[in-house]
């Protein structure tokens, strides 16, 4: 079974893609963004999935590529276009080439035109390709910039995307309308710029007529991604590391059971329970603090802003909610107790008052 996820960075209208194999458990990130990887890395680990590749479609221009972070992170190997020039990758793709996670594999096409090197990655069945940032939901890669060069970007979507079946799914790398997926047959049919009778002077035309202003971030972006994204200086996302926490896929972070019961003289744990909970048979944690979660925004102010908070509840459930609250109320160092206290008792740690 394939498994499938579409990302998406709203700074830059970024699209990353999740492949997966159920049956091995080995999975590919087409286009990770940098600033993401810790939400891609959390949705890895909750599907059950190990990163074997990060991919990317072309050197981008406008965000840096999570590449480098990835591997460094979770270990897997970087593969670029040869023809991209970057430096720092483990494979170097070219045409024909095809890219295996478990059972499945991705075929490589050139697809130039938008940068030198931009390539098209094509699913087994071929009823599924990564277009990059060639062929866009009703629009094109731009062409002025970073070996840009519409000619080729025409004869790339004509010999290499629009050849695939009618009812392929082309998933780009970018919209900046929230579009998300589109098919060959209606690119074919309605794409203003490549649609069935267009002309490749046609198309020249419109290109050389775009008048886009350049990405934000390209002159940061391109010497990164020349790089792999690799920092040299630029802040990496982390997870906070006041205790050793992890960041769920939902961008709440958390503390296991055992390793809260290491650091209980260092932080304050607020129990967001009812008052019948607290005293109730699971018990509650020492030292802990009522303040049930109704009257957490209001009794926040009276908590102490110099000890990170882990919060606690009967699943982990309102905690988490907890835990938002207080980030907004600027409360930086707050973490959810996972599984509540159920999995607190469970793990065999002491609740005052707590039934056997
Ligand atoms: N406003 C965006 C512009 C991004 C941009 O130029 N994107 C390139 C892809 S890297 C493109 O081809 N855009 C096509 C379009 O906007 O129609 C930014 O500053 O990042
Ligand atoms: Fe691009």
């Amino acid at each position: 079974m394939l498994i499938f996820r579409q990302l998406c960075d709203p700074t830059s209208s970024t699209y990353t893609y999740l492949l997966g194999d159920r049956a091995t458990g080995e999975a590919v990130l087409i286009d990770p963004v940098f600033d993401q990887s810790l939400r891609d890395a959390a949705l890895l680990d909750e599907l059950g999935l190990r990163l074997a590749l990060a991919i990317d479609t072309h050197v981008h221009a406008d965000h840096v590529t999570g590449a480098w972070l990835l591997k460094h992170r979770l270990g897997c190997e970087i593969a670029v276009a040869k023809a991209g020039g970057a430096e720092g990758a483990d494979r170097y793709l070219s045409h024909g080439d095809s890219i295996s996670f478990g059972g499945r594999q991705l075929e490589v096409r050139a697809t130039p035109g938008h940068t030198g090197g931009c390539l098209t990655f094509v699913l087994d069945d071929h009823h599924v390709a990564f277009t990059g940032d060639c062929l866009l939901i009703r629009g094109t890669g731009r062409t002025d910039f970073q070996q840009g060069d519409a000619r080729a970007l025409y004869r790339s979507v004509h010999s290499q995307v629009f050849t695939l079946p009618p009812d392929c799914l082309l998933y780009p790398a970018h919209d900046y309308r929230g579009l998300t997926v589109t098919s060959v047959e209606e690119e074919r049919r309605f794409n203003p710029r490549l649609a069935q009778g267009i002309a490749e002077e046609d198309f020249v035309g419109y290109m050389r007529h775009l008048g886009l202003p350049h990405p934000k971030q390209i002159d940061v972006a391109v010497p990164a991604n020349l790089k792999c994204g690799r920092p040299e200086g630029r802040e990496e996302p982390t997870v906070q590391s006041w205790a050793p926490l992890t960041l769920t896929f939902a961008g709440i972070h958390e503390i296991q059971p055992a390793a809260l019961e290491e650091l209980l003289d260092r932080v304050q744990v607020v129990d967001v329970r009812e008052p019948d909970e607290w005293s109730g048979p699971l018990g509650h944690i020492r030292d802990a603090t009522l303040v049930p979660l109704g009257q957490l925004a209001e009794r926040a102010p009276r908590l102490d802003r110099e000890r990170p908070i882990v919060t606690a509840c009967r699943s982990g459930a309102r905690s988490a909610q907890a835990v938002v609250i207080l980030r907004k109320l600027g409360f930086d160092r707050a973490a959810n107790l996972a599984g509540g206290m159920i999995r607190w008792r469970a793990s065999g740690l002491y609740a005052v008052g707590g039934k056997e």
